[in-house]
């Protein structure tokens, strides 16, 4: 699949944003986010399941590109875009297998020899990081750094990098220039919920001036 991937990639997180998933995308797709990865670390597949359709269900509504992260049997049970998988999460070609060749897989990685392994798999982007330091994610793994980012942007040629991990508005331009396709956001976007479309549109001044 040929994927072009927007410049800002925001994850929700109910945890940081105190919402909904659901509640979260209406806000993202006012702030005018074109795709929403939908990430829930906590709860159980039952326990999520509605609260993830209403919102994959609103994010078709409005032609919005929904990815869920981890969870196969989630992005299955909610027909969402695509699955962003993880290096412990169902090995790709598997998820591949049950997803079909229509829908997107992304995949993270955490270092060049990552990033290698993960161009020999049938995924539609690459994700690497944290590019910053971040206080998002329990136990990251160590900082990779603009200069890594590059050195990532060369190796994954065709295939679009996402830059992930501590990207604030200010350093959205730096991680651009780098040669990373998209930025994924979580706290900077979600940890005041009543400005989340702001924030957002904030992040796409930043874009245009890249
Ligand atoms: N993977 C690497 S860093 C990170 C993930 C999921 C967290 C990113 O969140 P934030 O708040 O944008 O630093
Ligand atoms: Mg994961």
């Amino acid at each position: 699949m040929d994927l072009h991937l927007p410049k800002i990639y925001p994850i929700t997180d109910a945890e940081i944003s105190g919402l909904s998933h659901t509640e979260q995308v209406r806000r993202l797709i006012a702030g005018g986010a074109t795709l929403i990865q939908l990430r829930e670390k906590q709860k159980a597949a039952g326990d999520w399941f509605p609260d993830a359709l209403a919102a994959a269900e609103l994010c078709r509504e409005n032609g919005v590109i929904c990815i869920v992260n981890d969870r196969v049997d989630i992005a299955l049970a909610i027909d969402a875009d695509g699955v962003h998988l993880g290096q412990d999460d169902l090995p790709v070609e598997m998820a591949r297998r049950m997803l079909g060749p229509g829908k997107i897989i992304g995949l993270s990685t955490h270092s060049i020899e990552q990033l290698e392994a993960a161009l020999r798999e049938p995924i539609d982007y690459v994700a690497i990081g944290p590019i910053f330091p971040t206080s998002t994610k329990s136990d990251p793994d160590p900082v990779v750094g603009l200069k890594m980012l590059s050195e990532a942007a060369q190796t994954s040629g065709n295939v679009p990098l996402v830059a992930i991990g501590g990207i604030k508005p200010e350093s959205l331009s730096s991680v651009i220039s780098a040669g990373a396709a998209s930025a994924a956001i979580i706290g900077a976007l979600l940890s005041d919920p009543a400005k989340i479309a702001e924030r957002f549109r904030e992040y796409d001044l930043s874009v245009s001036k890249c």
